[in-house]
């Protein structure tokens, strides 16, 4: 039994000593020491044993048994203290990589400029109105005094929803301020950006969908002076406080009088270069004393209230903000032109 005890011993620490995991040296320790394992079973035969040499054989075994716990004991922080450094190891983490930049985009050019003049409106009184943008005639032509007929709702001109021609994209904001001066009383003072749809074909300087900020004041004693007063303000902060302004007469259907206004050209200072083509004026919107027949036409007695209105086209500044020559450019949203301005 000593020989068997000391067998034991010597294959234990052997196969512990080149034991590849932990859980092969579990294996190991049910093999030993466990209710089935060998040295259980030189323990079971010890009954067969003579009074001297149960105690030999019981101290030799225990002696055995201790050792081979210390073994796996010790096998155990060894394999566990390897496992750990290989763990590190694999998931080491160089802080030196460069980091990969996460690509954060850019606010479109059309953005800047409508922000910019938002914030210049805002500051001035005004609030923002919003609307559909799939309108009823009535509201985009009939009640701006746009009758049937007018060249402006021809198929050619519109894109219509309906059949009867009820229902088209609006192609202007305006009935966003008809729709506001039908729900509030007077003093108003809004201004209705948004997307705007003409049949228009595709050049460097057209679009079928395009943006426009239009506005609108309505009060007691609003004139003419006033819009002229407000635009030439608003292109001042736009466009420097140097910016001088001229009004033309023109003709709008729900304006009258109507005029278009200009700003003297910010490239040349009004010498006359290739931004204004020569002319030393840009135009950049169209405006008016709101026609009687709109005001009634939205609830507003135009016996006791006026009010003018004006529009610009979005995409039309921004390309002369940022000197864009093609339209296009603006819809194809290639990050290596946006992210220039
Ligand atoms: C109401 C009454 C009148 C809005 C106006 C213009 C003149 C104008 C153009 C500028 C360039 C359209 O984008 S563009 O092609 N707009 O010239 N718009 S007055 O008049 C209104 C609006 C609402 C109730």
């Amino acid at each position: 039994m000593k020989e068997q005890l000391e067998k034991i011993q010597l294959a234990a620490s052997g196969e512990i000593a080149a034991c590849p995991s932990a859980a092969d040296l579990e294996l190991l320790r049910v093999k030993y020491l466990g209710k089935k394992g060998e040295i259980t079973a030189i323990l079971k035969q010890m009954g067969g044993l003579s009074a001297e040499e149960r105690p030999v054989i019981g101290a030799l075994a225990n002696s055995v048994r201790e050792s081979i716990e210390a073994a796996l004991a010790a096998k155990r922080t060894a394999l566990s203290e390897k496992e750990l450094s290989a763990r590190l190891l694999a998931e080491e983490i160089d802080v030196t990589i460069p980091a990969r930049l996460v690509s954060i985009g850019h606010r479109h050019p059309i953005s800047t400029v409508l922000e910019e003049a938002v914030d210049i409106f805002l500051g001035m009184g005004f609030s923002v109105a919003e609307g559909p943008e799939i309108e009823y005639s009535v509201y985009d032509f009939d009640k701006l005094n746009i009758p049937w007929g007018h060249t402006v709702r021809e198929w050619s001109d519109t894109f219509y929803i309906e059949e009867d021609e009820s229902v088209h994209l609006r192609c202007q904001t305006s009935p966003v301020q008809v729709r506001y001066m039908e729900k509030h009383e007077p003093p108003i003072r809004i201004i209705s950006p948004g997307r705007v749809y003409r049949k228009d074909e595709v050049d460097a300087t057209h679009s079928p969908m395009f943006h426009q900020i239009e506005g609108l004041v309505v009060d007691k004693g609003i004139t003419l002076a006033d819009l002229k007063g407000t635009l030439d303000a608003v292109m001042k902060k736009l466009y420097g406080a140097h910016t001088s302004t001229r009004f033309r007469p023109h003709h709008f259907p729900f304006t009258e009088p109507s005029c278009e206004v200009d700003v003297q050209c910010f490239v040349c200072g009004g010498s006359g270069c290739r931004v204004c083509k020569g002319e030393g004026w840009i135009e950049l919107l169209g405006s008016g004393v709101v026609h009687p027949k709109v005001l009634a036409g939205a609830g507003i007695d135009p016996d006791v209230y006026s009010g003018f209105a004006f529009g610009m086209g979005l995409e039309r500044m921004t390309m002369l903000r940022f000197g864009i020559e093609d339209m296009r450019l603006l819809y194809e949203n290639d990050m290596r032109f946006l992210s220039q301005f």
